[in-house]
């Protein structure tokens, strides 16, 4: 056997046999590369007399090409072997259940604000809706808050610069100015809700720049006290979903009503564990009280003809009560994984007979 014949043999007996790509890779690289076996041979053969020349190229040529050919056609089936292999090792499971789209989360308040606002709407309230930024007539005047009146101090209220014509715009420090446009733009009865974003300047561990409240207003004819007290009654037994909530209403003060009053309900803390229902404690939960005869002046109503009850809550604090949220500001800080842990599910519309939240 020449050495040729030698050489042509090792290396598709070799290549046959290779065990992987890489293997067969460097089998290729030993032949045929710069410096492979052929192609040293290759170079040597201007080493060779002209007439023997002719007959060894066309040998070695010959050679060189089984050789390819049978390089390529192991690689060829090593391709097909590695992608058999692949897909029998990442076949699917066609009878595992799917596993349906990702979904996002609603966000506690925006649960909160709808679990109030079906509450409210089973009780006949109608939504309503005003601008954030506000004017200092609908935000302060008109509700009877005077001149002098701490709230009104720059340290409380975020106020916009100047425009052209001398006016001085701000943001909304609570959502009263939407019943107070509501009054003046309709006739009365009015049974509303104002829920939305009213604006301090105020930031700690209790109290962020940007808030949530909603705020109730009913106005009738003999509408009184015993209204707002069986309304509110009502309202705290749905939203907290315990029956025999006991509430208890304390005197207070606000420039917008007169007489006012502070609604708390029942709480207990044994075991350092609060729990909302009848016992030893109470939680404030709202402001309340029947709306100011000068607040009715100045929305144009007879205080003589109408009369009613106003009240206001903060979203975020029943939220934090009834989700046990410790923190208000995590409201605020957009942690995806806060939302996962405290969000509600996408599709659940919250409903008195379907149920406020699952
Ligand atoms: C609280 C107290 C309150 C009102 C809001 C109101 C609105 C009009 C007229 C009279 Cl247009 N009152 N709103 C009344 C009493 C209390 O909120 O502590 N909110 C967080």
């Amino acid at each position: 056997m020449t050495d040729l014949e030698q050489l042509r043999l090792e290396i598709i007996e070799a290549a046959a046999v290779a065990p992987s790509l890489d293997v067969l890779e460097v089998l290729r690289v030993e032949a045929l590369g710069r410096n492979g076996s052929i192609t040293a041979r290759m170079k040597e053969l201007g080493a060779l007399p002209a007439e023997q020349r002719k007959a060894a190229g066309q040998a070695l040529n010959a050679v060189k090409t089984e050789v390819g050919g049978a390089i390529d056609a192991r690689k060829a089936a090593l391709e097909a072997l590695v992608l058999e292999s692949r897909l029998a090792e990442e076949g699917i499971d066609v009878t595992l259940p799917v596993r349906g789209p990702a979904q996002g989360f609603i966000h506690p308040i925006s649960q909160t604000m709808d679990e109030l606002m079906a509450i409210f709407g089973e009780m006949g309230f109608r939504v309503a809706e005003g601008p954030d930024i506000e004017d200092d007539f609908h935000n302060f005047t008109a509700l009877n808050i005077p001149e002098e009146h701490p709230a009104r101090q720059m340290h409380d209220t975020f106020y916009l610069p100047e425009d052209g014509e001398g006016t001085v715009k701000l943001l909304r420090t609570h959502t009263s100015p939407v019943q107070i446009r509501t009054m003046m733009a309709t006739p009365p009865p009015h049974r509303i809700v104002a829920p939305g974003r009213p604006y301090r300047c105020d930031s700690d561990i209790t109290h962020t720049p940007m808030f949530h409240q909603i705020e109730g207003l009913v106005i009738d004819k003999s509408t009184h006290m015993g209204h707002l007290k069986g309304c509110l009654e009502d309202f705290c037994r749905a939203y907290f979903e315990v029956d025999d909530l006991p509430l208890r209403f304390r005197p207070s003060y606000f420039p917008f009503t007169e007489p006012s009053c502070e609604v708390d309900i029942g709480c207990s803390r044994s075991g350092g564990k609060l729990s909302i229902g009848a016992g030893e404690d109470w939680l404030e939960i709202l402001g309340a009280g029947m709306v100011h005869p000068n607040v009715l002046a100045n929305c144009g109503l007879d205080a003589d003809e109408w009369q009613g009850f106003a009240f206001g809550l903060g979203v975020e604090r029943i939220a934090m009560l009834k989700y046990g949220i410790p923190d208000l500001r995590t409201f605020f800080e957009s942690d995806l994984r806060w939302l996962r842990h405290y969000g509600f599910a996408a599709l659940d519309q919250p409903s008195l007979v379907g149920g406020l939240a699952r």
